[in-house]
C-alpha cells in the first residue's frame, strides 16, 4: 500500500461506503451459513471488494500495482481521481521495469471498459439463447447441476481448467474449495499449455520447482544464451534489461526463425526446428571435449556426471551439423564462447517448452549450466522465463497436480502440513494427483468427465486442434465459464456464464518469473454485477455448504496468512514476509523469505534481488542437482508429400495478447497489429505456390483448413511457416501431441499444405 494518505473528499466517500457496505453484509454473510446468501447481500452497491480493500487503496490520489499480462510482473502507477484510478504510468521505483512498460501494460485500463464485459450471470436457455439471472438463481444452478452430475456419475465426473492469470489466493481458494470441497479431483489450468515442461524438468534436475534467478542477471551475464525465446516480443522489458547490460555481452539466439530478437544476437543459430537435443547435447559434448567443465562444482554438485559425458559423446559437431542445419563450426564457435564466459545465462521459454521432447530439452541447458558451474553467481543459471503474470502462482498454489505450495497429494506428511495450515480434516485431501490438460479432455470424449469449470481460460480458442476441442466443449452436460468477458469464444459453449472482476478491480499477490510476489490492488469498481473471483468462490463455498471449511478466507491477505503457513519449512518458503504492506513497500518480495531469513536479516526488509542456489545445495535429499539425458525421439508428424511445410506458431506482436479478449478491445493496441490473421512464408515458397504478399493463401493440415492473408519474409526458412496464435484459425490447424514428461501440447510442430486460394 502506498504511504501518502490524503485522500481525497470523494474517494473518501467511496472508501466509506465499501466499508460500510462490508460491515453490513460480512456478519451476516457468515452467520447465513445455513441458509442461502441473498442476492442483496452479495450485491449491495459498492459491496465487490467485500471489506476485501484497504481504505487506503481507494483513498490514495495514485497507488502501485503490479501489471496483470506478462510474468515479467511491471510495476504501474495508478491516478486515482474520485475513487477510480483514471490514468498510469510505468514505475520508475519498482525494481522490475525500472520506469518502463510495453504497450499492453499502458493501455490497462482502457480494455476494462469494452462492452462485451461480463456484467450478470447468464444462463443458456433451451433455444440456445442467453438469459441474464440474479447470482441467487446461478449459484443455486451451479451447485445443483453439479451436485446432480458428481451423485449420477461419481465425484470425479466434474472436473475445472484454470489459469495462470488471478492472483495467488483466489488460486489458492478455487484449489482449496474444488478439491477438499467439493470433492474434484480432476482440475488442471492453462498453465498446462504454458510451463509444464519447465516444472516436469526443474522438478528432476533440482529437486525442486525452482527458476533460480533475479532479473538483475540479465544485466551481469557476458554471455546470454536464448533457446526457443522471443523476448523482443514476448518479455519486451526484459529484452530492455539486456540491452542495458554493459559488459557487451554475446547474445546467442537459438530459433528456427530470424525472430526480432534474433536480429539482434551476436550468434543466430537458425536450427531446424525439433533439434535442440541434438544440438544442446552437441554443445554439451564440445564444452567437455574443450575443458569447459568445473570439475570441482561437478564433483560436489551434480550427480551423473559420466552418464552424461558418455551420452553426448554420440553428438559430435559434424553429425549433429547435418540434422540441425547448424556448421559443425558454429556449434563448435557457440560452445567456446559458452566454455568461455564467465557468468553465463541460459533461457529459455516457449520453443522448448511446447515441444514434444521439451523436458529432455530443458534439462540439456540445465545440464549445461550445471557443468560449466553458471549457476548461483550473479549474471548465470539455466533460466526458464515464465509466460502469464501468475504463472508462477499457479505452479505454486492452484492446488491442481501438485498439492499446495509444491507438496505431494500422494505423501501422508505432506498431507497432514497442509490440513494443518489450513485447519480441514486430512481426510478431505485427495490422495492422488489430478489428470493433466489432455487427460481431462480425453475424459469428456470417454464419458467420464460430465461437469466442467473454466475459470480465467479461452480453450475453445487456445487448445489445439481446436475442431475437436469445441466438439468435446459441447459434449458436457453442463460446462461453466467464469470470464470478465461474456464474448469469449468458450463462453459461446457455456451453459453458464459467471461474470468476474477483473485486474484492477481486485486484490492479491501475482508471482512473477524470478519469484518475486507482487501486489495487485482495486482501483476501480467491476462493471454490472461482476463479482472478484475471490469473492464468486466465497459464495460458490457457502451455496455448495462448505462455507465452514473457509471460514477463515474472508479476504485476499487472510489467505495468504494460510499459504504462509502452507509454505513452512519448504524451498518456497515465505513465513518471513511480514504482509501485503511489505510486499508493496519493498518493491515486491522475492521467495524463498522465511521467519528465520527475516530473523538473520535483523527484521529489515528483503534485498531486491535474490538468487538460488549460491551454496550449490540444491532440493534433492543428498543436495546434488542431477545431469538427466535421454535418447532422440522423432516427431510427431514429420512434414511429407501431402503436407510437406512445418507449421511454427507462437506470439505475433508486442500488443498482442494471446487469445485477444483483452487487448482486441483497446483501439490503441488494435492499431499496432495487422487485423487479419496472416502466416509468415519464405520468399522461394511464396514464389512456388504463386502468391504475392497479402494474398489469400488456404492453410490445410489433418485437422482443418483455413484461408488467411500470406505474409512473405526471409525471416523464417524454405519448408517451414509461422502464425500467430491470436487469431482463432490457428489452432485449427494445431496437432494434440504432448511431451510425455509434462504433458505440455507441442504447438509448435503441425504438417500443413499451403495453396493459393
Ligand atoms: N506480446 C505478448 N507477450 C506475451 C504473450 C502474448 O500473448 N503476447 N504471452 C505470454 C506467455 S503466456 C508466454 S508462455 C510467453 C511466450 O514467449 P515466447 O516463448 O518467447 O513466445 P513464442 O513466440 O510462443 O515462442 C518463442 C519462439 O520459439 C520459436 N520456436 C518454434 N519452434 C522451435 C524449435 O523447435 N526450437 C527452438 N529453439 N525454437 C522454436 C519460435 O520461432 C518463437 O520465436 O510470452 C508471454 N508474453
Ligand atoms: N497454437 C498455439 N496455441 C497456444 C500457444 C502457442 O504458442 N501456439 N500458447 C499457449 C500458451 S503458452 C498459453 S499461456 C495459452 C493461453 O491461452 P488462454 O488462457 O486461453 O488465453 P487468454 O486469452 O489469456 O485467456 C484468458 C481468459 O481469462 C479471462 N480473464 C482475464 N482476467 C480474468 C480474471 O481476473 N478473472 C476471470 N475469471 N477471467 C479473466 C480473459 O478474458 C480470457 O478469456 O495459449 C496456448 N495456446
Ligand atoms: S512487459 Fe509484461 S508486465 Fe510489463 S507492461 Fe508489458 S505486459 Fe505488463
Ligand atoms: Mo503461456
Amino acid at each position: 500500500m502506498s504511504t501518502a494518505i490524503k485522500p481525497t473528499k470523494a474517494s473518501a466517500s467511496l472508501t466509506q461506503t465499501t466499508n460500510e457496505a462490508a460491515r453490513r453484509s460480512l456478519p451476516q454473510f457468515l452467520q447465513a451459513r445455513s441458509g442461502k446468501m441473498t442476492r442483496e447481500l452479495l450485491l449491495s452497491p459498492g459491496q465487490h471488494g467485500l471489506g476485501m480493500t484497504p481504505a487506503s487503496l481507494v483513498a490514495d490520489t495514485t497507488t502501485t500495482a503490479v501489471c496483470g499480462y506478462c510474468s515479467t510482473g511491471c510495476g504501474l502507477r495508478l491516478h486515482v481521481l474520485d475513487g477510480e484510478a483514471v490514468g498510469l504510468t510505468p514505475e520508475t521505483n519498482y525494481p522490475v521495469n525500472l520506469g518502463m512498460a510495453c504497450p499492453k501494460g499502458w493501455e490497462a485500463l482502457r480494455v476494462l471498459e469494452s462492452d462485451d464485459r461480463a456484467r450478470v450471470p447468464k444462463v443458456r436457455r433451451a433455444d440456445g439463447q442467453m438469459d441474464s439471472v440474479s447470482w441467487d438463481d446461478a449459484l443455486n444452478l451451479f451447485t445443483d447441476r453439479f451436485k446432480a452430475i458428481q451423485a449420477e456419475h461419481g465425484n470425479d465426473s466434474v472436473a475445472f481448467l484454470s489459469t495462470g492469470q488471478i492472483p495467488s489466493e483466489e488460486m489458492a481458494f478455487l484449489g482449496a474449495l474444488a478439491k477438499f470441497g467439493m470433492n474434484i479431483k480432476h482440475g488442471d489450468g492453462n498453465t498446462r499449455q504454458c510451463m509444464a515442461t519447465a516444472v516436469a524438468a526443474y522438478k528432476e534436475s533440482f529437486g525442486f520447482d525452482a527458476p533460480p534467478f533475479t532479473y538483475d542477471d540479465f544485466e551481469q551475464s557476458d554471455c546470454l544464451v536464448f533457446i526457443g525465446a522471443n523476448p523482443c516480443i514476448g518479455h519486451p522489458i526484459l529484452w530492455e534489461r539486456v540491452l542495458r547490460n554493459k559488459n557487451n555481452p554475446e547474445i546467442i539466439v537459438i530459433d528456427p526463425r530470424r525472430t526480432e530478437t534474433a536480429m539482434s544476437a551476436t550468434e543466430h543459430l537458425q536450427l531446424s526446428p525439433k533439434s535442440d537435443l541434438a544440438l544442446l547435447y552437441s554443445i554439451t559434448h564440445c564444452l567437455i571435449e574443450g575443458g569447459f567443465v568445473d570439475q570441482t562444482f561437478v564433483e560436489a554438485h551434480t550427480d551423473g556426471f559420466e552418464a552424461l559425458r558418455s551420452h553426448v559423446s554420440r553428438f559430435d559437431a559434424e553429425t549433429v551439423a547435418a540434422s540441425s542445419g547448424i556448421s559443425a563450426e558454429q556449434i563448435r564457435r557457440v560452445a567456446a564462447k559458452i566454455g568461455k564466459g564467465d557468468a553465463v545465462s541460459l533461457w529459455w521459454t516457449m520453443g522448448v517448452n511446447q515441444s514434444y521432447e521439451g523436458t529432455r530439452t530443458a534439462q540439456a541447458i540445465i545440464n549445461i549450466a550445471l557443468i560449466t558451474g553458471n549457476i548461483g553467481r550473479p549474471g548465470t543459471g539455466a533460466n526458464s522465463i515464465t509466460g502469464q503474470c501468475n504463472a508462477m502462482g499457479s505452479r505454486l498454489w492452484s492446488n491442481t497436480t501438485n498439492l499446495f505450495g509444491h507438496h505431494k497429494f500422494e505423501n501422508a506428511d505432506d498431507r497432514s502440513k497442509v490440513a494443518e495450515a489450513l485447519q480441514i480434516s486430512v481426510d478431505t485431501i485427495p490422495t492422488e494427483g489430478s489428470w493433466s490438460y489432455d487427460q481431462i479432455m480425453e475424459g469428456i470424449r470417454a464419458g467420464e468427465i460430465k461437469g466442467l469449470w473454466i475459470i480465467a481460460t479461452n480453450p475453445a480458442h487456445s487448445w489445439s486442434n481446436q475442431e475437436d476441442a469445441r466438439e468435446l466443449l459441447d459434449q458436457l452436460d453442463f460446462l461453466v465459464v467464469q470470464d470478465m468477458y461474456d464474448s469469449t469464444e468458450t463462453a459461446h459453449h457455456a451453459d453458464l456464464i459467471l461474470p468476474a472482476a477483473a485486474w484492477g478491480e481486485k486484490e492479491g499477490t501475482f508471482i512473477n518469473s524470478e519469484r518475486r510476489y507482487g501486489l495487485l490492488k482495486k482501483v476501480r469498481k467491476a462493471p454490472g454485477e461482476a463479482l472478484a473471483d475471490f469473492q464468486i468462490f466465497r459464495a460458490i463455498a457457502h451455496y455448495w455448504g462448505v462455507g465452514e471449511m473457509f471460514k477463515q478466507w474472508t479476504h485476499p491477505e487472510a489467505v495468504f496468512r494460510i499459504m504462509q503457513r502452507a509454505s513452512a519449512g519448504s524451498p518456497c518458503d515465505i513465513t518471513g514476509i511480514t504482509g501485503y504492506e511489505q510486499i508493496d513497500r519493498s518493491g515486491g518480495v522475492q521467495w524463498p523469505w522465511s521467519a528465520a531469513d527475516a530473523e538473520n536479516c535483523g527484521d529489515v526488509d528483503p534485498p531486491v534481488q535474490r538468487r538460488l542456489f549460491s551454496d550449490g545445495e540444491f532440493c534433492h535429499p543428498n543436495g546434488k542437482a542431477r545431469l538427466i539425458v535421454d535418447e532422440i525421439t522423432p516427431p510427431p508428424e514429420a512434414p511429407d508429400a501431402e503436407y510437406p511445410t512445418m507449421l511454427l506458431t507462437g506470439r505475433g506482436t508486442v500488443s498482442q495478447w494471446h487469445t485477444q479478449t483483452r487487448t482486441s478491445k483497446s483501439p490503441v493496441l488494435r492499431k499496432l497489429y495487422p487485423n487479419h490473421s496472416y502466416i509468415e512464408i519464405h520468399p522461394d515458397d511464396a514464389t512456388t505456390i504463386g502468391v504475392a504478399n497479402g494474398d489469400r493463401v488456404r492453410v490445410t493440415s489433418r485437422r482443418g483448413s483455413i484461408l488467411v492473408d500470406a505474409m512473405i519474409t526471409p525471416t523464417i526458412r524454405t519448408g517451414q511457416a509461422f502464425m500467430p496464435m491470436h487469431y482463432a484459425t490457428t489452432n485449427q490447424l494445431t496437432l494434440s501431441h504432448f511431451d510425455p514428461h509434462s504433458r505440455q501440447p507441442s504447438y509448435k510442430n503441425s504438417a500443413v499444405r499451403i495453396e493459393k486460394a
